[in-house]
């Protein structure tokens, strides 16, 4: 049954929209309790408020650390308003009702983000908080928990709809996210902890999420789905801006992740953009201008880019707007995009148009998860880089520079390949991909043969793959994969090495005067 709200407690380090609030409910007959700069900050507003260390009668105290801790706060939260026992006791110990209680806890998150040293983090764990927020939401049968300043104006809705009182299914729903919010406070707190004190593996190990959108289906139509936030403000698709088009479906998302990540891995030095489908590039590729990178890339698989999402490393400008549109792709996503071409898109009103800010670090130290029956694998998120002085070469012949240019650049692709993943490149440019496939001698022939059906579509003198370089995620196994790709016209070969018979693989690349390098690192992605 619904609740009249008679006594609030506030207390709140985020005083976003607080004076809004506290005067609504005030106007609504609401008596104030409150913590100390919350207490000071309605005051100072002119409202009218009881501290709560009046309440308890002990101040707030150890820099503020013990403030709620009270009997007299507890009781009020805690206490059943329809149990004998319960009414004594409060009797007894003069123990007020508290029907609102409206937390939100110390910046815990904000301080890790910023940086903040061992000691600032510790200050800045929330424990009178959590405690309030998890007595209260336990209590939500009589109290209502609010934890999110975007919850204030609903609350306000609903007593207006209920004669100042709040409904019993709302309290649920309110008290389900109190709990929400204290655990994933909690798991902040233990990830940082880990980290800090260098625990890769711990025992137990939490995390949580903010909803973002319910998505429409899932992978298909049948599956329910929705996308949450995990608090990190990595740049990409999670924390886009949305400049145009419909929602973004479920695969959109991942698509889009994959396209922003790989395209991230070529910096800001050289315009460089990636057409992604299914999770897979089709064409990735460095240009002079943004717009040659984008056909370059595109000329990789033109059959294949069709409804695909594009990552640029640049801002996106009006010529490669107008180029991109003249295909249907499902999404476009850069750091920036200029008016002009955000004219350009306008004119497709189906092409999601995503603003980044800025360009995710392909080096940061990420934790990844991934769910399998009974459990979740959690890895460090790939981020392993080679150099030149990383490359071992190992052929009788050496690379040319324009050779090991390309190969570093095949290498980065490879990385964002599903395996079994081969890579041919020319110029800057991937000339044919070869993804997922489980054996590797044929992601080494669908890549050239793809290649081949450009040639034969755009009716090219030769295959692309002539004069190529490929990379291999993983080590060829045996000499196959390799005779393919120098069959496809390939001259030089980036792999990790390591297999039993790299001297047979180094042998047939000598016998067709290949140059061969060795990265001794791989790059796994299933
Ligand atoms: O240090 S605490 O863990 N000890 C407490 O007893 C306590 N009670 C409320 N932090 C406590 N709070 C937190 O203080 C609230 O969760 C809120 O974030 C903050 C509000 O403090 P003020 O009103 O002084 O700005």
């Amino acid at each position: 049954r619904p609740i009249p709200l008679t006594r609030a407690l506030i207390s709140v380090s985020d005083k976003t929209g607080l004076l809004d609030f506290a005067k609504a409910l005030a106007a609504r007959g609401v008596e104030l309790l409150s913590t100390g700069g919350t207490a000071k900050t309605l005051r100072e507003a002119g409202l009218s408020v009881r501290d709560v260390a009046e309440v308890t009668g002990f101040p707030e105290m150890m820099d503020g650390r013990v403030k709620t801790l009270h009997p007299k706060v507890h009781g009020g939260l805690l206490a059943l308003r329809d149990n004998q026992e319960h009414l004594a006791a409060m009797e007894a110990h003069q123990i007020e009702a508290i029907d609102l209680l409206v937390v939100n806890l110390y910046p815990f998150e904000e301080t890790v983000a910023k940086g903040g040293d061992y000691a600032e983090c510790i200050e800045n764990i929330d424990i009178g908080g959590p405690a309030m927020i998890r007595a209260a939401a336990k209590n939500h049968a009589f109290v209502t928990t609010v934890v999110d300043v975007d919850d204030y104006a609903a609350v306000l809705t609903e007593m207006d709809e209920n004669d100042g009182a709040i409904d019993y299914p709302f309290r649920q729903k309110l008290a389900q996210i109190a709990y929400a919010r204290t655990a994933a406070y909690d798991a902040a707190v233990s990830t940082w902890m880990a980290g800090a004190i260098g625990e890769e593996t711990p025992r137990r190990r939490a995390f949580a999420g903010t909803l973002a959108q319910t998505l429409r289906y899932g992978e298909n139509p049948h599956q329910k789905a929705a996308f949450y936030l995990d608090g990190t403000d990595r740049p990409g698709v999670a924390t886009a801006k949305q400049l145009q088009g419909k929602e973004l479906s479920y695969n959109n998302i991942n698509d889009t992740d994959a396209a922003y990540e790989l395209v991230a891995e070529f910096g800001t030095e050289k315009p460089a953009v990636a057409i992604i489908k299914h999770a897979n590039p089709c064409g990735v590729a460095t240009g002079d201008t943004v717009i040659e990178a984008y056909k370059r890339a595109f000329d990789c698989d033109r059959t294949s880019a069709f409804g695909g999402i594009i990552a640029l490393n640049k801002p996106l400008d009006a010529a490669t707007a107008e180029e991109i549109t003249k295909i249907f792709s499902e999404v476009i996503i850069a750091p920036s995009v200029e008016e002009a071409a955000k004219e350009v898109i306008a004119k497709k009103k189906n092409v999601r148009l995503l603003e980044t800010g800025g360009l995710p670090d392909p080096m940061a130290a990420i934790t990844t998860y991934r769910q399998v029956a009974g459990g979740f694998l959690v890895q460090g998120k790939d981020n392993g880089a080679i150099t030149l002085d990383d490359l071992k070469v190992v052929t009788e012949r050496q690379p040319t520079e324009q050779e090991l240019r390309d190969m570093l650049f095949a290498w980065k692709v490879a990385k964002h390949v599903k395996s079994n993943a081969i890579i041919y490149v020319k110029d800057g440019a991937t000339v044919g991909v070869g993804a997922g496939q489980m054996s590797r001698v044929d992601s080494t022939r669908i890549a050239a043969r793809k290649a081949q059906d450009m040639m034969e579509a755009c009716s090219m003198a030769e295959t692309p793959t002539k004069g190529s370089v490929v990379a291999s995620d993983a080590f060829f196994p045996f000499a196959d994969g390799l005779i393919t790709a120098a069959e496809a016209g390939a001259t030089a070969i980036i792999q990790p090495g390591g297999s039993m018979r790299d001297q047979e693989v180094i042998d047939a690349a000598n016998e067709r005067g290949l140059a061969m390098v060795f990265t001794g690192m791989r790059h796994f992605r299933h």
